[in-house]
């Protein structure tokens, strides 16, 4: 198995994070993982995958080999498709900038809901 890293979101996450901000961000990541998905399972398939990323830009942008990696790279449970918390957490690990700010970005996210409660 010789899967590459990175190739396609490294640079881009810190520039939208700045962007949108910590929420915002996981928004857009949201939104991502259902413009990927599967329809009818809720989760993201090698098919779903393939047939969705033309919408995010990155038709081509990938090779089946790369696909299959990206899945099989976030794939914690071993189920062959990619479910919402598997997706973010392989967004975030995909992005080498990403993984130094991402504790922050949650810390930043959870003390913005406390403010919001009181
Ligand atoms: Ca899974």
């Amino acid at each position: 198995m010789a899967c590459q890293n990175g190739v396609v979101f490294e640079d881009f996450f810190p520039a939208m994070v700045d962007k949108l901000g910590a929420e915002g961000f996981m928004k857009e990541l949201c939104n991502g993982f259902r413009l990927l998905m599967d329809g009818e399972r809720g989760v993201i398939t090698f098919q779903s995958l393939k047939r969705n990323s033309g919408l995010l830009g990155l038709q081509g942008a990938m090779s089946d080999d790369e696909v299959r990696c990206m899945i099989k790279e976030g794939d914690l449970d071993g189920d062959g498709c990619l479910n919402e918390m598997e997706f973010c957490t392989l967004m975030f690990r995909l992005s080498p900038a990403m993984m130094e700010t991402s504790v922050e970005l949650l810390e930043e996210a959870f003390v913005s809901d406390e403010d919001d409660q009181m």
